[in-house]
């Protein structure tokens, strides 16, 4: 009774210090269900001079949402979001599987989210809400969980700002699963012609000789 009386008390103690080390930091709640970190809903980036729209988003996640794309175990009910330049978003996470998952967007201004970013944690069957302004650049901004393979298996989404700036590479239905740079498509095509070009040569040796043992 007594260890565990002292474990709750741990855990509140801990609890507490990281709240206030937080706030000393930056925003940040936290609790039994999960965090809400770099949370900010009145603050402008530098390059907005007012928050030109507002948007709200219900995302979900789990392994239900993994089932239409092949090879992936973890999903999200939403791999892409749009919304405009300057807009406030506001972000509800729902975690449908029994184990904890995050919605973690990188690429803010670091002189208003520290590290760049905005971090939604839930534990299982557990929800968690915040909100976040984003600046006036046209960009694609990742959105991942970094639980240990789960962005890997398949929990990885993009959040477009205005005409955004391409599509990120291995986001479940919406591009392909590995990054070919150009120049990889260029020693593909390479090697293709290459290949095509001594199969002929092959071919016309082997022909020449048959022609002369005829
Ligand atoms: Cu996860």
């Amino acid at each position: 009774m007594k260890h565990l009386i002292r474990t709750r008390l741990a855990i509140v103690c801990l609890g507490l210090t990281i709240s206030i080390f937080a706030k000393a930091q930056h925003p940040m709640s936290f609790d039994a269900r999960g965090l809400t970190m770099n949370s900010n809903d009145s603050e402008l980036p530098l390059d907005c001079s007012a928050i030109s729209s507002t948007f709200e988003f219900t995302v979900h996640v789990g392994t239900e949402y993994a089932k239409q794309y092949p090879g992936t175990v973890f999903g999200m009910s939403d791999h892409e979001l749009h919304v405009e330049p300057c807009a406030l978003v506001t972000l509800n996470f729902v975690n449908d599987d029994e184990i904890r998952h995050q919605w973690m967007l990188h690429g803010l201004p670091r002189y208003l989210y520290p590290e760049g970013m905005f971090h939604l944690e839930a534990n299982g069957g557990e929800s968690r809400s915040g909100s976040f302004i984003v600046p006036s650049d046209h960009q694609t901004y990742l959105i991942h969980c970094d639980m240990t393979q789960h962005m890997e298996k398949g929990m990885k989404a993009q959040l477009v700002v205005g005409r955004g700036s391409g599509d990120l590479w291995s986001i479940p239905g919406i591009s392909r699963e590995f990054k070919l740079k150009p120049l990889d498509s260029l020693l593909a095509v390479l090697l293709v012609i290459t290949m095509l070009i001594i199969s002929f040569l092959v071919w016309v040796f082997l022909n020449i000789e048959s022609a002369e043992q005829d």
